[in-house]
């Protein structure tokens, strides 16, 4: 099923009786290369695909926000005057609502004022899978943030509405995400990458030439659930802070490969493991942007299998169904083939030839059914351009 601005403005006059101002939409992602660096002020090299949620949106003359969406039958409704408390009234926001809800009240934060701005009524559809690591929450909080950005007249720059929709990630729905994918979302461009320092938040976009060499980008949803407001997830970032207490840094940024013999010695070896991936990764986004640079997109296998490992063994956020699809891409003829995104279910990618792309389709599928395991849902994704109006 895919999402067009047209339908999307369709489904919003079915359901409040007049036509939306405009739509908006905000893709999901893939991140290529760079697994939770991103909390740890460290490098990243996700792209914006083809899948996105839109957003119609239409201001009403009173201060109230209503939300609907194709995928839940109920109509949220708030008032503006409801999302001003800097803590989070409590139960203000729940479901998938706190997510629109909770950007308002994070543009709030940031500055935007909204003393006298008029409510909204919005209408969402999304065609980025969720749960499949594929950053359904970020295309959401872009989408919301671009059109509010343009319909209360906010000018925010796109850095500042990716931190809008990290904070309400972390605030309002409780998953304590770093900065990636609200960057992807906005930052994505046509067959690129972004390539972009956690720290600074200074991005360059990276030509991938996916379509010269050949190659395509097969997602292979596991389709085990993940949720990054419990769990592993946080407890990945708890170690990864441990890690940088002990090594008396503000980061793990702040050490490299020339610190791991002292890690190695001062940390449990747990905690020393989950250091080693992020110094490894930071070293493997930088050369994966040199390589691509300076041979292209087929020459980045090796770095991208090499950070499957790191992230199944070091950071053990793999399970065994991202390492068939990873293992059997690979044997079928990959590239390169990585789990993506925070681990724990979701999806792995791989680059391959776009002569592979039914073989090893069909090869995963065969793989799962032979382990037992759920069917796989297979398909391609294009580097595509970042959140903005599309009607
Ligand atoms: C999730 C988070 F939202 C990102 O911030 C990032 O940490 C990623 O997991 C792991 O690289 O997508």
């Amino acid at each position: 099923m895919t999402t067009s601005p047209r339908s999307t403005a369709d489904s919003f006059a079915a359901r409040y009786n007049r036509a939306p101002d405009g739509v908006w939409q905000g893709p999901g992602r893939v991140n290529l290369i760079g697994e939770h660096t991103d909390y740890n002020d460290g490098f990243v090299l996700p792209f914006a695909i083809d899948r996105t949620t839109a957003v119609a949106v239409a201001a009403r003359d009173d201060r109230t926000v209503r939300v609907s969406s194709d995928f839940a039958d109920a109509v949220a409704t708030v008032s503006l005057d409801d999302l001003d408390d800097p803590q989070l009234a409590a139960g203000t926001l729940s479901g998938w609502s706190a997510y629109p809800f909770g950007v308002v009240w994070a543009l709030r934060h940031f500055g935007a004022d909204l003393a006298s701005a008029p409510g909204f009524d919005a209408h969402v559809a999304s065609d980025v899978p969720t749960g499949a690591g594929l950053s359904s929450s970020a295309a959401l909080m872009c989408a919301i943030a671009v059109a509010l950005n343009d319909e209360w007249q906010l000018g925010f720059d796109a850095q500042t509405l990716a931190r809008v929709g990290q904070l309400a990630e972390n605030k309002a729905v409780g998953a304590p995400t770093g900065i990636m994918d609200e960057s992807a979302s906005l930052f994505g461009r046509r067959d690129a990458a972004v390539f972009l320092d956690c720290r600074s938040l200074d991005s360059e976009v990276i030509d991938l030439g996916l379509e010269q060499s050949g190659l395509e980008i097969l997602v292979m949803n596991t389709r085990v659930d993940h949720a990054h407001a419990t769990g592993g997830y946080a407890a990945r970032r708890a170690s990864c802070e441990k890690g940088a207490r002990l090594m008396g840094v503000a980061s793990l940024r702040d050490i490299d490969s020339d610190d791991l013999p002292r890690a190695e010695r001062e940390l449990d070896d747990e905690t020393f493991r989950r250091v080693r991936h992020i110094i490894t990764e930071n070293q493997r986004v930088l050369d994966t942007v040199r390589t691509l640079r300076t041979d292209g997109p087929g020459a980045i296998g090796a770095l991208v299998n090499a950070s499957h490992l790191s992230m199944r063994d070091d950071f053990e956020i793999s399970v065994p169904e991202l390492d068939l699809a990873v293992e059997t891409a690979q044997a079928n003829g990959a590239v390169g083939a990585r789990m993506t995104g925070g681990g724990f279910g979701g999806a792995a990618v791989a680059l391959i030839s776009s002569d592979r792309v039914g073989q090893t389709t069909d090869a995963v599928t065969h793989a799962f059914a032979d382990a037992g395991f759920r069917e796989p849902e297979c398909f391609t994704v294009h580097p595509a351009d970042g959140a903005g109006r599309a009607l």
